[in-house]
């Protein structure tokens, strides 16, 4: 994606703005000169401090994957856009983490650091989330840990990762800027706040020595706004409980912990007709559910997340405002039928601001 700031998106950002936020400090037509005369000089613009926190609410408004999109006006923005070591970027990162963890009372947050210009290239993460658990090959081919990140647990060893070679081994950052090599850096552990998984109704469940992260901090996703990339933009909010029970834990890539559920509550494992896997899953999700309350740490389930979503579309219908939707992210991976947002279907529109993964290689 190019370094120059586009200037119709420029145009079409801070009309929308305006449009949303008239009480401005400048009127239109003169920011509009402004950010002309920046774009002719330099190749690209300087974004207000009420642009950046307003693009950022409005790129989560606009991500057509989210179901949780509810409480995009409440995105706390951090504007780290002076940031430049990796040093400087570490310490934001962990504040980052401080902030948004809050103990258990997740808040969304998300912190912008230096946009891509003509001038230097931005600082970037090379982790696609800022907490996510190492995957170890081991001789025998099996992985230990999460098998989704054995290529990055290589490449960080590379760099000189000495790993614990556990099954819940935090990754550590690796960040780069235009001035250094990439540069590896421990998470502190205590700015990771984890949840040991328990049931309601099954005592020994414990035992399996389950847990999870409190915080899905996305790092690898480009924000754009009016015409300027920012690649290092990462955000969190909270979980809804299937991404850990239904995905994180469940898919054969990655934990695949199915069958030893299953077996551990005594389940007739001898044909897909028992219906062994939906049984184990639901009650795995109600583990997950049950031990990120009873830890005090805000989750919520696919039944609240769905009903808040369709409290969303008709909020931003009735701002007469389009809500572009993936039906094949937005419907939950478990008991999609009996949510009300599995029985409609949404636009596709890609609005801008957005965020981006690079591999899709949009604009
Ligand atoms: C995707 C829930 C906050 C932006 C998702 C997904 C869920 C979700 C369930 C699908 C994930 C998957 O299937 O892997 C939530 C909840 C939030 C929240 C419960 C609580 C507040 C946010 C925030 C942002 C955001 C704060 C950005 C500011 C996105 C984006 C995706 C996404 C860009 C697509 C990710 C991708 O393409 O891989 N969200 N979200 N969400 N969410 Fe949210
Ligand atoms: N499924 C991923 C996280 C994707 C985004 N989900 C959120 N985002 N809840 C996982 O780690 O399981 N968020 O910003 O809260």
């Amino acid at each position: 994606h190019p370094a120059e700031a586009d200037g119709d998106e420029a145009e079409e950002f801070v009309r929308l703005h305006h449009e949303e936020h008239p009480d401005q400090p400048l009127p239109l037509t003169t920011r509009l000169q402004q950010i002309r005369t920046q774009i002719n000089e330099t190749g690209t613009y300087t974004h207000t401090t009420d642009e950046l926190v307003f693009g950022a609410r409005v790129a989560w408004r606009n991500s057509s994957r989210c179901i949780g999109r509810l409480y995009w006006k409440s995105l706390r923005v951090l504007d780290r856009r002076q940031a430049t070591t990796a040093e400087d970027i570490h310490q934001h990162l962990c504040d980052h983490l401080r902030q948004a963890t809050n103990g258990g009372r997740i808040r969304p947050v998300i912190s912008i650091f230096a946009p891509d210009t003509p001038e230097s290239r931005a600082p970037r993460v090379w982790n696609d989330q800022l907490i996510r658990y190492a995957g170890h090959r081991q001789d025998n081919g099996h992985i230990v840990g999460d098998p989704t990140y054995a290529d990055f647990t290589d490449t960080v060893k590379r760099l000189g990762w000495q790993a614990p070679g556990g099954p819940w081994d935090v990754l550590p950052w690796v960040i780069e800027t235009a001035q250094d090599k990439p540069q590896l850096f421990d998470v502190p552990p205590d700015l990771v706040l984890e949840v040991h998984l328990t049931h309601p109704d099954h005592p020994d469940f414990a035992d399996l020595g389950l847990r999870w992260h409190a915080v899905p901090a996305i790092s690898n996703m480009r924000l754009r706004i009016g015409g300027i990339n920012y690649p290092l933009a990462p955000f969190n909010g909270w979980y809804m409980g299937t991404e850990i029970g239904a995905r994180n834990l469940v898919d054969t890539d990655r934990y695949n912990l199915l069958p030893v559920i299953a077996e551990h509550l005594g389940l007739d494992t001898s044909s897909d007709t028992t219906l062994w896997r939906d049984r184990a899953l639901v009650e795995l999700n109600v583990a997950v559910l049950h031990s990120f309350s009873r830890a005090g740490v805000k989750i919520s389930d696919h039944h609240t997340e769905s009903r808040h979503f369709m409290t969303h579309l008709a909020k931003e219908e009735k701002q007469g405002r389009a809500v572009p939707a993936d039906w094949s992210w937005i419907v939950p991976p478990v008991s999609g039928g009996i949510t009300p947002v599995f029985h409609r279907y949404y636009d596709q529109a890609d609005q801008r601001p957005n965020f981006y993964l690079d591999d899709d290689a949009k604009a």
